[in-house]
């Protein structure tokens, strides 16, 4: 087979098994832009979108990147070289990979070199949406009060450069406050983040900033700005050299290829600023409340994430599906996900609970999906505080089961300590907190709960007595040797005696 460059001359001559773009991508406009081009945004947003532009030509929807920090340079580089084109290299459970070529990408603007393209980009008449992937840290709030966290030195560095922002609540504030100026319409602002009401934060932690300069942009943005709150979900590991080589054997040079899993969901509140895609044609569901789908897609996917992740890297796994495939690791998530998730879980309209948990297990094993237990673990300091602490708070008001959750935080904090297995192999620590997190823990030898008495991580749960015994015990017997399969089995047969004996 010929290998072929991707580029937009070389779109015609892919073998016919790789999906093309197929509308005319010259006369595309950037009604999007988006802030946060990593795999997620490629394989979800920008996958729907396309989608949409295929079947409907309507060409006001290509989509103009913005990278924030200098690490998306290369992502950028790669991009530009390529037309903008990239591939999904779709893997299923049974090897097969399905390749698509997304071309509504237009453009990528890297904000540090020239701040004013980016904002002007977001005020230009074209442009309806802002849509963001900053991580469950970018929204710069303290997850123990939900307030903005001004002690930043960015958004400090922010307030007094206005036009030279570092961070995204500058340059939304500064394109909304030109948009203002000249009586033009607002964006809407979408986040795509896991974070619950992601649409709500954004627009609380922007208000806030803008309101400590500008009392009326901030009432304007307020009243006239759109911040719909959404579910997004598709397993999306990191792109590594074996996914170029991949993308190779079946007939294209990519230098950037993203790889997911063929599932797919988003599930948007119709709450728009101007028009939208009609996202709703190519699969994604438009409601009016998506609480209930946020709740549980967060509390059930990415908190069993981080529950394989950590203790999973414990174990000295370094995939999902490695940790999935143990039959113990199967029953710690079924546990999970049946006594510390479901009984604080509102009914979801259109799912059923145990077929959704089914179709997860079933998705975390798939085995042509290697997701790292590195990424999953990554940041884990703003996604535990997001993705965990919620549901242990509420089980503890219910008298609800938590053995789970705090077996993962006392896991987390030894994972924190020494960054090693327990089999002493290194684990790659990615975590902007990684230092505070191992002091923290390394307090933990003397005093116990020095890691939970983190309030911005764990809020007010060292309070807690029950929960601090639990957790202690947990803590002596990992700082004893004992080995996480043995703390597990233990845990499961009292889950299981408790079970029998009620
Ligand atoms: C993962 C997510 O890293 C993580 O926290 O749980 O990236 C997860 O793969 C996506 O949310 C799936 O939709």
């Amino acid at each position: 087979m010929d290998v072929i460059s991707l580029q937009q001359s070389t779109l015609s001559s892919l073998p016919t098994t790789v999906a093309v773009p197929e509308y005319d991508r010259q006369a595309l406009q950037s009604g999007i832009v988006h802030v946060g081009v990593g795999g997620f945004h490629r394989s979800h947003q920008a996958f729907y979108t396309d989608n949409y532009i295929n079947g409907s030509d309507d060409l006001r929807w290509g989509i103009c990147g913005v990278g924030l920090r200098e690490a998306d340079r290369l992502v950028k580089q790669h991009l530009e070289s390529q037309d903008y084109l990239y591939s999904i290299l779709t893997k299923h459970p049974d090897g097969h990979t399905q390749v698509q070529v997304i071309g509504c990408m237009t453009d990528f603007l890297m904000a540090p070199d020239d701040p004013e393209a980016v904002i002007s980009k977001m005020a230009a008449d074209e442009t309806y949406i802002v849509s963001l992937t900053i991580t469950e840290g970018g929204y710069n709030y303290d997850p123990s009060s939900g307030e903005f966290d001004f002690t930043n030195p960015d958004i400090q560095h922010d307030l007094t450069n206005p036009d030279k922002p570092k961070l995204i609540f500058g340059y939304l504030a500064a394109a909304l406050a030109r948009r203002r100026k000249t009586d033009r319409p607002p964006f809407t602002i979408q986040s795509c983040d896991n974070i619950q009401h992601n649409g709500d934060i954004t627009r609380k932690m922007l208000v806030t900033y803008i309101r400590a300069f500008d009392h009326e942009l901030a009432d304007w943005v307020e009243s006239h700005v759109c911040f719909p709150n959404a579910m997004v979900d598709r397993i999306t590991p990191a792109t590594d050299q074996s996914d170029l080589a991949l993308a190779k054997n079946l007939g294209i040079i990519d230098k950037w290829p993203v790889t997911c899993e063929p599932f797919h969901q988003w599930v948007i509140e119709d709450k728009f600023s101007q028009q939208r895609p009609a996202w709703e044609l190519v699969g994604a569901q438009i409601v009016d409340d998506v609480t209930p789908y946020e709740t549980m897609k967060i509390r059930l996917l990415n908190a069993s994430h981080s529950v394989l992740g950590i203790l999973g890297s414990l174990r000295g796994y370094q995939t999902i599906e490695q940790a999935i495939c143990d039959p113990l690791f199967t029953k710690l998530i079924t546990e999970f996900m049946d006594k510390e998730v479901t009984p604080i879980l509102d009914a979801v309209p259109g799912i059923d609970l145990s077929d959704y948990k089914k179709t997860l297990i079933a998705r975390f094993a798939n085995p042509n999906i290697k997701d790292s237990l590195t990424r999953i673990c990554s940041q884990s300091s703003a996604k535990v505080s997001t993705f965990l602490v919620p549901t242990i708070m509420e089980n503890l008001k219910s008298n609800g089961n938590t053995a789970i959750a705090s077996l993962v935080i006392a896991g987390w904090c030894l994972y924190s300590d020494t960054h090693l297995t327990q089999q002493g192999e290194p684990l790659e620590i990615i975590d902007d907190m990684a230092e505070t997190l191992q002091q923290a823990a390394h307090a933990s030898r003397i005093s116990p709960l020095a890691f939970l008495e983190q309030p911005s991580i764990f809020g007010a749960l060292v309070e807690n007595t029950s929960f601090c015994n639990e957790y202690k015990s947990y803590i002596s017997k990992l700082y004893a040797g004992v080995a996480i399969e043995h703390i597990i089995v233990s845990l499961l047969d009292q889950a299981q005696a408790k079970q029998v004996y009620n």
